[in-house]
């Protein structure tokens, strides 16, 4: 796809992930923060949000080095900080590229075992504009599917509906100039092995890529969030190495070298696991596209838990936010020397059948 935007979507898209940047995913939508803001026993006002999110936003230092992007929630970017500036604008200064959350959310698709479609297509073009405007540069989509070996899950309806959905977003948000995620979440709920995981993981980038080829979707403009290759939930984890060599197989099989970057969702591991995982793929061979982060819950468990809802643990909570960042970024280089395990670090961060 050729629009006014081509240069800028390109520049957009490899400065995200430059030099071992990654993204913060802090776009939780209302319901989702207020579930993060109850193990803190945080009333879930519009005031509480804006103060946690102008934590994050205003954190300074080497954040920069280390986050190229946040993705906001729709409220976090017309909002302003205390001075009245809006976020928009301190992100803008600091060089960290402002995302969107421009899905609205996932609904049963009938006639299925509680597979789901994403919602939000009607109007995104319009939409797209509004954000751009705010300082938007790129977006993000979440679809979510689910893997039951028995049932023969994902199905390919729900493979089908969620490629179609992710390619006609992407393709909308390139013309109006916002960099698209492309999120097809498969869930680790479940007992399957990790190679079950792989095997889907392999059918939905394959349907997803020849989607996006379909729709035009410039990929240089553009970057993919999958989950990682790991066994199901109720399972014994898989250790990096083997995490590792099957999900960058899974990139190598189904994502063409065109797209600058990949950034991985934590889905429910632990911070460290997240991180060391993150670490072990940068270590594997073949890797033509940057191999990064997007993470949600791996990256503000222990920052929400520091921060307890009081503004005079902003600064502690901001430092655990740069050291779990630089971790990450280390990563990101394969340079990852790992950590000691706490409390903070090590909870589980699974939740069943995440799919709000
Ligand atoms: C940060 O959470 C994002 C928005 O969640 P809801 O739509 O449920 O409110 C979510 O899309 C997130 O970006 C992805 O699930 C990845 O997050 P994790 O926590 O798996 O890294």
């Amino acid at each position: 796809m050729n629009t006014k935007y081509t240069e800028e979507l390109i520049a957009t898209a490899k400065a995200i992930v430059a030099n071992g940047k990654g993204i913060l995913a802090a776009d939780e939508s209302t319901g989702t923060i207020g579930n993060r803001f109850q193990k803190i026993n945080l009333e879930n006002t519009e005031e509480n949000r804006r103060q946690y999110r102008d934590l994050l936003i205003h954190t300074d230092g080497d954040i920069t080095k280390y986050i190229g992007g946040i993705i906001l929630y729709e409220e976090t970017l017309f909002q302003k900080d205390d001075n009245g500036t809006p976020f928009a604008e301190v992100l803008k200064k600091k060089g960290i590229q402002i995302g969107i959350k421009v899905d609205k959310g996932t609904v049963n698709i009938p006639q299925t075992d509680s597979e789901t479609a994403t919602q939000g297509l009607d109007g995104l073009g319009e939409r797209c504009k509004k954000y751009y405007e705010a300082g938007a540069r790129f977006a993000k989509w979440r679809a979510v599917l689910k893997i039951d070996v028995a049932k023969h899950q994902p199905s390919n309806l729900s493979i089908l509906e969620t490629a179609h959905s992710l390619a006609r977003y992407a393709a909308i948000c390139q013309e109006n100039g916002l960099v698209p995620i492309v999120e097809p979440e498969i869930l680790s709920d479940g007992s399957h092995s990790i190679q079950d995981t792989a095997d889907a993981t392999e059918r939905v980038l394959a349907a997803v890529f020849k989607a996006l080829s379909d729709h035009k979707v410039l990929l240089e403009g553009a970057l993919l969030k999958p989950n990682m290759v790991l066994a199901g939930s109720s399972g014994k984890a898989a250790d990096p190495k083997e995490v590792a060599y099957l999900t960058v197989r899974t990139l190598q099989r189904t994502v063409p070298p065109a797209l600058p970057g990949v950034v991985f969702l934590s889905g429910g591991q632990t911070e460290l696991e997240a991180t060391a995982n993150l670490n072990a793929i940068n270590q594997e061979p073949n890797r033509p596209w940057a191999l990064s982060f997007s993470y949600g819950r791996a990256l503000q468990s222990s920052i929400i838990k520091t921060w307890n809802g009081k503004k005079e643990n902003f600064e502690a909570a901001r430092k655990v936010y740069l050291h779990r960042a630089l971790c990450n970024s280390l990563a990101v280089l394969g340079k990852y020397p790992g950590e000691e395990a706490t409390a903070l670090n090590s909870e589980s961060l699974y939740v069943a059948n995440y799919k709000y």
